[in-house]
């Protein structure tokens, strides 16, 4: 009985250079199905073609014919090399700080912060959270550059706005959340309120998100939400009488008027919480997608009704690990199968951003936990995603300012001078 066929290869190559085609043979009757072809030699590239090649290969760079804007950026960091950074490689060097931006507390000197929130005391299950800046801060150096392929051209944040890496708000070794929480506010309120500071944050658990929305929603008055997560975190204080946790973040924002829940769309929730979204979410208002109805929905009709929920006001994005399926992400408290992909996410992110309709004020990467992420590969992805956030909130900032302003390193390079 003849049972199916199998894959037969005769001679490879010829002494002259040429392949020879497999032949694929039917085991029944061992007669070939396909003849080889012959392949001719092909021939020479014409001398003036072949001549400019050799031109190009002499004397030609890298940056030449490119885009303009980009040009003048890879100059300029260009003749930064031997001064600290580099267009790629600077992995272990922690004198530069996220995305190779320039550590700095000069708050008068900034447009756009980056802020580490290493909290973990309310994730209930799975931590290390608090080591989640300082690893996605390391990641986020591993060969990336500084621009980034966007809409036909790029985005180059530090050619947008004055960047700076704020570093980790110090609040480990603190027992009490509350203690926590109120230092977090008073940083949030220096770097947004007094200074007018967009604030990009690295969590921490997500409770983590309170401080900049509360700060943001002093600034700009109630804000919408994008809000990525398993879980709907509308947890109330008659549920638990806790001040500060990482359910209660939006709900106590909302009491106190700075975050309207009418503007909110929460994506990506499934598994342990999903029975009481009739709750909670619907009293208050907010628009629920679960991870199902993102793939059945399918990402354009998704972004259709984020646009239609969040408005034209100012947004907050707030994205938490867990929305993301495990097998792009178990790095976190609450794992849950059967989420949405890394791909999905951007996908949305970007047709969102590419709208033009969405005025985002800041936005936050939470309950990243790297000691359960040994290959840092959902490291990676949240790093990746965050840089992407990093380029959006870089142009909005600049539209908002009215004005590029370029980011310098001072504290790195001493004497150089951008
Ligand atoms: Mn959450």
């Amino acid at each position: 009985m003849c049972t199916g066929t199998y894959f037969r290869t005769l001679g490879l190559i010829r002494h002259d250079g040429l392949a020879r085609t497999a032949v694929r043979a039917n085991p029944c009757t061992k007669e070939p199905l396909m003849s080889a072809t012959p392949v001719e030699k092909q021939p020479p590239i014409p001398e003036d073609r072949r001549q400019k090649y050799q031109d190009l290969f002499e004397n030609s760079r890298s940056r030449d014919g490119i885009d303009e804007r980009v040009a003048s950026h890879l100059l300029r960091m260009g003749e930064m090399a031997g001064e600290g950074i580099e267009l790629i490689g600077n992995l272990n060097k922690d004198y530069l700080g996220a995305f190779h931006a320039p550590f700095s507390r000069d708050l008068s000197n900034a447009d756009l912060a980056i802020v580490g929130c290493p909290l973990e005391k309310a994730a209930p299950m799975n931590a290390s959270h608090k080591y989640g800046p300082s690893v996605l801060r390391r990641l986020s150096k591993n060969g990336m550059g500084t621009t980034e392929p966007w809409d036909g051209g790029f985005d180059i944040p530090f050619d947008d706005c004055r960047i700076i890496d704020y570093g980790n708000v110090d609040t480990y070794g603190r027992f009490d959340l509350t203690d926590e929480v109120e230092k977090l506010i008073e940083a949030y309120d220096e770097i947004v309120v007094k200074h007018g500071i967009t604030p990009f944050t690295w969590g921490g658990d997500h409770t983590v998100s309170y401080p900049p929305i509360h700060s943001l929603g002093q600034r700009y008055g109630p804000l919408g939400l994008i809000h990525f997560d398993a879980h709907y975190d509308m947890v109330t204080y008659a549920d638990f009488p806790y001040p500060y946790h990482s359910g209660s973040q939006f709900t106590r924002t909302m009491a106190e008027g700075n975050l309207d829940p009418e503007r909110m769309i929460t994506m990506g929730v499934r598994g342990r919480m999903s029975a009481l979204v009739g709750g909670h979410p619907a009293n208050f208002g907010n628009t629920v997608l679960s991870a199902d109805d993102v793939w059945d929905e399918g990402i354009d009709n998704v972004v259709e009704q984020i646009l239609h929920v969040v408005g034209d006001g100012p947004v907050y994005f707030s994205l938490d690990a867990d929305a993301l399926e495990p097998s792009d992400n178990a790095s976190n408290s609450a794992v849950e199968a059967f989420g949405l992909t890394a791909r999905q996410i951007w996908d949305i992110i970007r047709k969102v951003r590419k709208s033009n309709k969405v005025n985002l004020v800041g936005a936050d990467v939470v309950e990243y936990a790297p000691y359960l992420d040994p290959s840092d590969s959902d490291g990676y992805t949240l790093a990746g995603i965050s840089w992407k956030l990093l380029g959006w909130l870089a142009d909005q900032t600049a539209k908002r300012n009215g004005e590029r302003r370029q980011t310098e390193w001072p504290q790195a390079f001493g004497k150089a001078s951008l």
